[in-house]
């Protein structure tokens, strides 16, 4: 576990929770949504990696935008410090306390407010699960504009509050395009109605802009309006290798430019990367067993006429392999086998969890220089560490981890602030989808000017005086009080 007091100091302004308030929360919710118990509370203080924990007494369960309003008012007032928690899948350690500040989850707010068929547009409450949301929009005929490996567990108030990427970016764009409107609560109780149905509007500020991608650190998110689109009937996954990260970025641009608009996915990952998945989980074998490859491409298509479809990406792959660009392939023949080749991809970060310890970096680079820093930091931490490389190709987001036996502070010596400075100097993003969370709170100026991040903590002032709302998190500690 990281220790929170290595990182940071508890802010002496916040309050400790005393009986009066769990008397409150109890009046105020019930005493079934007022959660005490040892075992939840463990779970909820750690994240998914088992890296981050806190020491929360205190687990709120509202089931309405009102409760979550009467919370922060109730909260702010007193200045204890608060949580926002969704599926607690997230990878930066935002999702857990750091100290005892009382954890918020809207997972009982789960209703489907209205679905129009004619504009695709969905509005939810935010406690959603995705997975949930995609299994009633497939009954619709609509997909989510996002997928990702923890939509089993994910919230879709968590999602909008990381600005989720995920596996369907390149096709659909990001939550900020496809994020129509949102209610959010702020930390003094206000609810600031910002539901719109609208692709079009531009009545001043567009403000629901700042909460989506803030980490719960400017509000809370209880209602989401999301545009969906329709569901095609001709879906295709191929699985492939490369020989080396040149051929992956050449076809990259040949996919762009003869796939087009039927390309939904393009995703890669290293022989590092497929190892450990083959090893680490069960069932798994790879479709392209000959021989290991340097590198594997899944690209999904997905469009609305079949033979169209199906001829397209057939020509593709010929040509690709004509042309040396890809060593070997298979096209998913059935559902089962394309559910198949996204469980290798969605695999990996199950499977380094599994291996042990795991150091994350989540970044976008410029294609072209992406691989290089996967080149380099294998060299710096020779037999001390696994170096895996994977991600999103299409978007430029390179998933760069090292798997370890265990914490070892040697390997973050060579890691840390190698990687934040190769990033910055390529004008890159320390963060690509994941957030800042507390891992990187301190690490925002390699990727934001001082300018930016002052603006950025008057706006927190302005909303968040007390500073409530997730502490700690995403602004640098210096600011973050
Ligand atoms: P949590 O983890 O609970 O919280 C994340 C952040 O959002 C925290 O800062 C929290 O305070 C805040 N928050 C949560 N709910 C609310 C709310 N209602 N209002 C305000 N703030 C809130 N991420 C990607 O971008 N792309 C991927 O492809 C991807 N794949 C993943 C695969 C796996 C196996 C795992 C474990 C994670 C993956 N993630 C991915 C990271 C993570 O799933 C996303 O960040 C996700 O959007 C988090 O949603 P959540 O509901 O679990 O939020
Ligand atoms: C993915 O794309 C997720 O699989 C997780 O964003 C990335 O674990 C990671 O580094
Ligand atoms: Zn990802």
């Amino acid at each position: 576990f990281s220790s929170a007091s290595t990182l940071v100091q508890r802010n002496p302004s916040f309050s400790t929770l005393n009986s009066d308030d769990i008397s409150y929360f109890k009046g105020l919710l019930g005493e079934k949504s007022v959660i005490q118990d040892e075992d939840r509370l463990e779970t909820v203080n750690t994240d998914w990696m088992h890296k981050y924990k806190g020491s929360s007494k205190l687990l709120l369960l509202p089931r309405s935008t009102e409760e979550v309003a009467q919370i922060l008012r109730y909260c702010n007032s007193r200045c204890l410090a608060v949580v926002p928690q969704g599926g607690n899948t997230g990878l930066v350690g935002g999702s857990v306390p750091v100290f005892d500040e009382v954890i918020v989850n809207v997972s009982s707010m789960t209703n489907i407010i209205s679905f129009d068929k004619v504009s695709g547009i969905l509005v939810c409450e935010a406690g959603c699960i995705l997975e949930n949301l995609i299994s009633f929009l497939d009954n619709q005929g609509f997909i989510m504009p996002l997928d990702l490996g923890a939509k089993g567990s994910c919230q879709i108030g968590g999602n909008v509050s990381t600005n989720a990427g995920g596996l369907r970016l390149v096709r659909y764009g990001s939550l900020h395009g496809n994020v129509l409107g949102l209610e959010a609560v702020l930390a003094n109780g206000d609810v600031l109605d910002m539901l719109g149905t609208l692709r079009k509007d531009n009545t001043g500020y567009d403000l629901k802009h700042l909460f989506i991608g803030s980490e719960g650190s400017l509000g809370i998110v209880t209602k989401v309006s999301i545009l969906t689109p329709p569901k095609l009937s001709s879906v295709n996954i191929a699985f492939l290798a490369c020989n080396d990260y040149s051929s992956c970025q050449k076809l990259l641009m040949e996919a762009k430019r003869k796939l087009g608009e039927i390309l939904s996915a393009f995703e890669f990952l290293d022989t590092e990367a497929m190892n450990l998945v083959l090893h680490q989980l069960d069932g798994v074998r790879n479709p392209l067993p000959a021989s290991m490859h340097n590198f594997y491409i899944l690209i999904e298509t997905t469009g609305s006429d079949e033979s169209y479809n199906r001829e397209k990406l057939e020509a593709f792959l010929l040509s690709s392999m004509e042309g040396g660009l890809i060593s070997d392939g298979v096209l998913a023949q059935d559902i089962n086998q394309a559910s198949s080749f996204w469980r290798i991809r969605e695999g990996v970060p199950e499977a380094l969890m599994k291996a042990g310890a795991v150091y994350k970096y989540d970044l976008s680079l410029p294609v072209e220089k992406m691989y290089d820093l996967v080149d380099d930091m294998r060299i710096r931490l020779g037999d001390l560490a696994t170096v895996v490389g994977y991600g999103h190709l299409g978007d430029g987001n390179l998933h760069l981890n090292v798997s370890a036996p265990e914490y070892d502070d040697k390997i973050l010596e060579q890691i840390e602030p190698y990687v934040y400075e190769w990033t910055s100097k390529h004008r890159g993003s320390i963060s690509a989808e994941h957030g800042l969370g507390l891992m990187k709170a301190n690490k925002i100026y390699y990727s934001k000017s001082t300018e930016t991040v002052q603006t950025m903590a008057s706006i927190k002032k302005l909303l968040d005086p007390n500073g409530i709302l997730n502490p700690y998190k995403v602004l640098p500690h210096s600011l973050n009080s």
